[in-house]
C-alpha cells in the first residue's frame, strides 16, 4: 500500500517506473465533501451500461454519466455527453488549478457498494491522445486503485479517499493497467469522477 498523507494544496508524486502518478489528499473546494457527494448523487442521471468485451455483452458493474463536450467510445459502447453542470464546471477548476491539466469531459462512477467494480484496464483510447492526463476525484466510501504493469505485473494498490485526486500522466496508460476490485468486506457508496481531455 502507498501512503498517502499530503493535505496541502499541490499533489505529491507516487514514484512508479514507466509512469507518472501523483496524489493530493484533499483537493480545496468551496463545500465539504459530503455535500458535493449528495448533490452527485442526487444530481447525475445515472446509467445501467452495457458493455461488448470480447465479443458478449455484459452489464457494467457500476452506474455511470459522461458529460463535457465530446463523445467517447470505449468497450463498444458510445457515449453522447450530457452539458456540463455548474457543480461539474467548479469541479472542473479546482481540478484545473491543483493538476495544472485542462480537461474537457468526465466519466462519472457510481459504486452503490462493495459488488461494484472496474476491471483492469488502461485509459488509451486513441480519441485521449498520447501520455493523457487523468485526474481522477474521489467522494465517500475508500475504495483501492489496483494498477498492474502490463509487461513485468509489479502492482501497486493506492487508497483513494474521500475528497482525493489522483493524477495519472506521462507513460502510465501505455505501460499499466488499473482497476477496482469487488470486496468481500461491505462497503458504502463512493462516487468517481475521471476527468480527461477528449481531442
Ligand atoms: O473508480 C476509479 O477510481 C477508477 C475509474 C477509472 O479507472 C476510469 O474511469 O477509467
Amino acid at each position: 500500500m502507498v501512503d498517502l498523507f499530503n493535505s496541502l494544496g499541490t499533489p505529491v508524486p507516487i514514484p512508479i517506473e514507466d509512469g507518472e502518478l501523483a496524489w493530493l489528499a484533499q483537493l480545496p473546494l468551496a463545500y465539504p465533501n459530503d455535500a458535493v457527494f449528495a448533490r452527485l448523487l442526487a444530481e447525475t442521471p445515472w446509467r445501467a451500461e452495457t458493455v461488448v468485451v470480447f465479443g458478449k455483452r455484459h452489464p457494467q458493474p457500476r452506474l455511470t454519466a459522461w458529460y463535457g463536450d465530446a463523445s467517447y467510445t470505449y468497450s463498444g459502447l458510445r457515449l453522447e455527453p450530457l452539458p456540463w453542470t455548474p457543480l461539474l464546471l467548479e469541479l472542473r477548476t479546482a481540478v484545473e488549478a491543483a493538476s495544472k491539466g485542462r480537461f474537457n469531459s468526465v466519466l462519472l462512477n457510481l459504486y452503490r457498494n462493495e459488488r461494484d467494480s472496474m476491471g483492469m484496464h488502461s485509459d488509451d483510447e486513441p480519441e485521449l491522445g498520447p501520455g493523457p492526463v487523468i485526474a481522477s476525484l474521489s467522494f465517500g466510501a475508500t475504495r483501492t486503485l489496483m494498477l498492474r504493469h502490463k509487461r513485468n505485473k509489479d502492482t501497486l494498490r493506492v487508497p483513494l479517499t474521500d475528497g482525493g485526486l489522483l493524477l495519472m500522466a506521462g507513460a502510465t496508460q501505455e505501460n499499466w493497467l488499473h482497476g477496482i476490485n469487488k470486496s468481500t468486506r461491505p462497503l458504502g457508496t463512493r462516487i468517481n469522477l475521471t476527468f480527461r481531455y477528449v481531442v
